[in-house]
């Protein structure tokens, strides 16, 4: 190895430096037979992830293990081949697609001389490079943080982010784990006071929606399933939406009129992956409230791919994480995306499928828009039901509620004494309790269900 090679093996990634060559390793015990069927899928996947960033990757393996070690994971054997084969090919970081625990990344890095990062590093390093505003970039470094805290053993690369990246890919070695712990725990804390301040401007943008209550219909879903290609259909948005693993980090919100002259607000947001760290779900747990306070969740999936029930089910963990358990079990909305990737008999039983089910889904092509008229003719119903009859006494001098509630119900009746107007108002379930909300507390207004 040459000073040169030395040396850009230590350093963080970043742009203007030649990428790093990475290898990418996926881990499977060989008896675990459910997990040794999805190894190659979840190894492309990971692949995926280290494309996502900077990396070259020059190759990519399933290891198969018969014991884990506890010292480095994989076999002897495995730990010697592949030594040969990172050395050959000038590899600089080797990318673990699961956990590791420090002592293993430091025992794997002496045998190999290299960087050896796990799973959760990668998807951290990921979220840095994409986080662009201040309150991503906070919820990023909180759950940097919290990783870090929880290993300890590397030195503390925060202070080097201004040169790229976070600094797993090419962080310094082990010192100083006091000052880092220090450093760590006071980091943490400032982080905690500014994204409590970003979440009390985050409740005012909610509240001042509120005034206007349309309702909120939230585009959940795996990583790459098409959330932002399906959001710019439905709203003629211009979001990023691209080939590429969590293209979406920050939340975006555009309105659109559905069909019955209802107003619906659609929301983008970021995407999930299967054993998405649970550090960045608790950071992200701000950003993700706008998913918690939809009206609808929609969970976009891409039938084509071929893992998309294992995908499914990994999305519904991360929103039982989410609290959101509820929801999941009484079953979301599945918009089924990407149908134009299927062969034609596929999509035809697909399509049979859902034209006999009474679950709500759609199946649709984002790309071509194929689909997207029955979804949102689907939505607008789901919005409408529960649209009860009620008697509602509301203030003459509340002007703006008196025109809201002709702007989201079907107005069938109205009496005006001195005081009150009394209206009977055909309302959904939603509409009724927001206007309880901003009008429940005022003298005077009451609500009546027939
Ligand atoms: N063939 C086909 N490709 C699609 C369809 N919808 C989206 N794509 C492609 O899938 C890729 C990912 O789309 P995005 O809309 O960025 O996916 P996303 O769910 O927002 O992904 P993240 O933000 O990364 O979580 C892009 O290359 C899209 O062009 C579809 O209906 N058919
Ligand atoms: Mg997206």
């Amino acid at each position: 190895m040459t000073d040169e090679t030395k040396k850009s093996r230590r350093q963080p990634v970043e742009t203007a430096r030649p990428p790093t060559r990475a290898y990418v390793l996926h881990p499977v015990l060989r008896k675990d037979t459910g997990a040794m069927a999805r190894a190659e899928a979840r190894l492309e996947e990971a692949v995926g992830l280290a494309r996502a960033i900077d990396l070259v990757v020059v190759g990519s393996e399933v290891v198969r293990i018969t014991k884990q070690s506890s010292a480095t994971r994989i076999g002897k054997g495995a730990l010697e081949r592949l030594a040969e084969t990172f050395k050959g090919a000038d590899i600089g970081l080797v990318v673990f697609d699961c956990p590791i625990s420090p002592t293993q990344q430091r025992n794997l890095e002496k045998a190999w001389s290299c960087k050896v990062i796990d799973r959760t590093a990668l998807i951290l390093e990921i979220f840095g490079a994409r986080a662009l505003t201040s309150e991503g970039r906070l919820q990023v470094e909180l759950a940097h943080l919290s990783y870090q805290r929880s290993r300890l053993v590397r030195s503390w690369t925060h202070l080097e982010r201004q040169r790229g990246g976070f600094g797993f890919v090419g962080g310094p070695g082990e010192s100083q784990i006091e000052i880092d712990r220090r450093l760590i725990e006071e980091r943490i804390a400032k982080i905690k006071i500014e994204l409590e301040t970003v979440k009390l401007r985050r409740d005012l943008q909610r509240k001042a929606r509120k005034r206007v209550p349309h309702p909120v219909v939230a585009l959940v879903g795996y990583t790459n399933a098409g959330k932002s290609t399906l959001f710019n259909r439905l709203t003629g948005a211009e979001v990023l939406a691209k080939d590429l693993l969590f293209a979406t980090l920050d939340p975006t919100m555009r309105g659109r009129k559905l069909p019955s002259g209802r107003q619906a607000i659609f929301s983008d947001t970021v995407g999930f992956i299967s054993d998405l760290p649970t550090t960045l779900v608790a950071a992200f747990r701000a950003t993700l409230e706008e998913v918690v306070g939809a009206d609808v969740i929609l969970h976009v999936r891409d039938i084509a791919h071929p893992d998309t029930e294992m995908q499914a089910h990994s999305v519904h963990v991360v929103l039982r994480e989410l609290g959101l358990g509820d929801k999941v079990e009484r079953g979301l909305f599945e918009v089924l995306n990407k149908i134009d990737r299927l062969d034609p008999a596929a999509r035809e039983r697909l399509l049979n499928q859902i034209a006999q089910s009474n679950t709500p889904r759609a199946a649709v092509s984002a790309l071509t828009g194929e689909g997207c008229d029955r979804l949102i003719g689907r939505l607008d119903e789901i919005l409408s039901v529960d649209r009860g009859t009620v008697d509602l006494k509301v203030s003459l001098a509340d002007g703006a509620g008196i025109a809201w509630l002709y702007s989201h119900g079907d107005v069938v009746g109205r009496r005006d004494d001195d005081e009150f107007a009394h209206v009977t108002v055909r309302l959904d379930e939603a509409d009724l309790a927001r206007f309880k909300a901003r009008h429940g507390r005022q003298a005077g207004a009451g609500a009546t269900r027939h």
